[in-house]
Parts: C-alpha cells; structure tokens; sequence
C-alpha cells in the first residue's frame, strides 16, 4: 500500500486536475493506495472540493481550522501514515500544486524496493528538469540546494529542497519512536521542514537515492505560498541546531541512534 501525502493550502485550481492523475497513475499500475490531505486553513474552495472528491477516492482529510504551516501539516500527515502503515508500505508526500507529476511514482517505489529508504524526485539527476521557472527563480533554487550540500552533504544526493520524495513507512515509524515530538522540530520555519527531515532520517542512517524528474512549474495555476525570507532564517537555525559543537543535532542524535542500536 501506498500513502499519498498532500499537504494543501488554497488549491482549489490545482486540487482537479492532480488527484484524477493520482487515480489513473495507481490504478493504471495495480498499486493501492490511499491519499491523506491536510487542508491547512485553507480561505478557498479546497475543503468542499475535498470532501466531494472523498466520496469516490479513497481520501482523509485532516482538517486545520487555521493556517498552521507546512511544518505542522507534515507532522499531522507523517504521524497519521505512520499509525495506518505496515512496515513494507511506502509513504509518498507530494505537492498538490499540480507540479509534481504522479507519474514518476511508480520509479520512486521502484527504488524504495531495491532497498532504498528515501528516493527524491530531482531536478537535478540526468534526464530530469524544470519547465516554467524563470532564470531568478532557478537561481536562487540552485543557491539553495548548493548551501544545503555545503552544510548538510548526503552522499550521492544532488536535490535537496524538493518536497517529492518516496520513504519507507518502516524508517518513518521509527524515525518517529526516535524523536518523538522532535522529528518535525522546526515547524515554525516555513518550507525548513522538507530539509529538516532528509536530515533527520540521515542521522538514523537512511539510504538515499534519486530518480531523475521533471518539475512542472508551467502548470502552476495558484500562488506560491513559498514565503522565502521566513524559509532561509529556517535554514540558519537548522544549521546552527546541526552544527552547534556542544551537543548539537549532527553528534547528539547521532550518538544515541548508535547506543540504542548497539553500533
Ligand atoms: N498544509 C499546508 N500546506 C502548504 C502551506 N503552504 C504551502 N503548502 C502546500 O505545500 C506545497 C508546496 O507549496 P508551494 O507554494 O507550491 O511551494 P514551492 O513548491 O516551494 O514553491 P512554488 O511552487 O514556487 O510556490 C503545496 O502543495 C501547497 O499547497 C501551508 O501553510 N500549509
Ligand atoms: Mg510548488
């Protein structure tokens, strides 16, 4: 079984045209699945589009009466796949702007097979790209992922900020006995929580890989919600969390993942 993680806040333009491709993907494939969405406060017509898609798709909805962020949502959605998973499942979080395209799926749990905890849809494998992104935008995206690849390097990892990823219910479930309430720690921080927990699960000893994949930005429709400023201040604060000497993320977890696993 596959869980299909969408965090949503205002897409009632892109909500239509994502889910049936959803359908048509998996079922095309025979793989089972089942979607949970987090409406975040969302002030359109998400929540009522939601509940009519859920009459046919094998939808839940966690609902948020107030905006709460990405961060929240993905620890709402995580905590809740874990609870529903068995160990063998997959869990795929995606985005529902309608740029992440459900047919790179079946690649990505492909790979998750071959034994692969993680597998990132990147931007930045051969054969894959972006459409629609303007020159500004690509830059300070590449920035970006060049600053996470200085301060937080994964072997063979080339694509860091990219919220398309595959796991492996099992790492999940025990990223979450793990950390308890800290494995989504930076929740405050806008968009910090996608790299928080590739860092996470780097530190529990995850095996990573990465399958080449086409950002669809020509057919964003709603606004970006991206709030930059508040995402960056987030990356310095992971990177002091990580790095702080005494005691910090990068030898603290560490050490005690290897003492309870007896490394
Ligand atoms: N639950 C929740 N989801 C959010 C929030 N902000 C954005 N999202 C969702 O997170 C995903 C990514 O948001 P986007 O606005 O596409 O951000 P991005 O992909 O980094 O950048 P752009 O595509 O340029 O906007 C989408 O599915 C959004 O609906 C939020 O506050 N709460
Ligand atoms: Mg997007």
């Amino acid at each position: 079984m596959i869980a299909i993680l969408l965090p949503a806040y205002n897409e009632e333009l892109s909500l239509p045209k994502l889910l049936p491709k959803i359908d048509a993907t998996l079922k095309e494939q025979k793989i089972a699945y089942r979607i949970i969405v987090c409406n975040d406060g969302s002030r359109d017509k998400t929540k009522i589009l939601l509940e009519e898609y859920a009459q046919n798709l094998p939808i839940e909805i966690i609902e948020h009466k107030i905006n709460r962020g990405l961060g929240e949502s993905s620890r709402d959605m995580f905590e809740r796949a874990a609870e529903i998973c068995d160990a063998d499942d997959i869990i795929i979080r995606m985005d529902c702007d309608d740029t992440h395209e459900p047919e790179f799926i079946p690649k990505m749990v492909e790979k998750i097979q071959e034994g692969n905890d993680v597998v990132i849809a990147s931007r930045f494998e051969a054969g894959g790209g972006q459409l629609g992104v303007n020159a500004y935008r690509a830059f300070i995206s590449r920035g970006a992922n060049l600053f996470m690849k200085v301060f937080f390097p994964i072997k063979g990892l080339k694509e860091y900020s990219c919220g398309f990823r595959a796991y492996r219910a099992k790492k999940i479930k025990q990223a979450i006995d793990f950390y308890g309430n800290d494995f989504i720690q930076l929740k405050g921080l806008g968009f910090t929580c996608t790299l928080e927990k590739l860092i996470k699960l780097k530190l529990i000893e995850a095996r990573f890989a990465e399958v080449p994949f086409c950002l669809r930005y020509d057919q964003k429709q709603g606004e970006s919600k991206m709030v930059s400023s508040i995402t960056t201040l987030g990356y310095i604060v992971m990177t002091i969390m990580y790095h702080w000497p005494w005691g910090g993320w990068r030898y603290g977890y560490k050490k005690r993942w290897q003492k309870e696993n007896g490394l």
